[in-house]
């Protein structure tokens, strides 16, 4: 075992420890372990995957945050010959959803998640992908 410390927004905190709460969760260490293996075991299972995909990312953004609209239009004009189709939602009056529709090489589709989830403004990404061939 070791010890660190860190900083973490007081919202962020709020949230996670209502979820150990609710999940009966009697020690915050615990609960972040636990949610740094599931971590490790989502990047470990996004990367095993290998071949034709067709994937949807779903991106929740903070439309306020500098630069961060032109930031998530970029990288999909980078990967423009892979993504089918986006939608775009306004959620609320500070987030927007986008569902971004990719068919390709999965290196290609787990590429521009990436990019996105490193974009600052950006506060969720998520991919879920299907084999296109047998
Ligand atoms: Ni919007």
């Amino acid at each position: 075992m070791m010890r660190i410390s860190m900083s973490l927004p007081k919202k962020l905190m709020n949230e996670f420890d209502d979820v150990l709460k609710d999940r009966g969760y009697n020690s915050r260490s615990k609960g972040i372990r636990d949610a740094l293996k599931d971590y490790i075991l989502r990047y470990q299972w996004m990367n095993e995957i290998e071949g034709e995909r067709i994937g949807v990312i779903t991106v929740i953004y903070d439309h306020h945050a500098t630069g961060v609209m032109e930031d998530i239009t970029d990288a999909q004009h980078e990967y423009g010959e892979y993504v089918n189709a986006v939608m775009h939602i306004h959620m609320n009056e500070k987030y927007c959803l986008e569902v971004i529709v990719i068919h390709g090489d999965v290196k290609f589709i787990r590429n521009l998640t990436e990019k996105l989830m490193r974009l600052k403004g950006v506060e969720h990404v998520k991919l879920t992908s299907t084999a296109v061939k047998e």
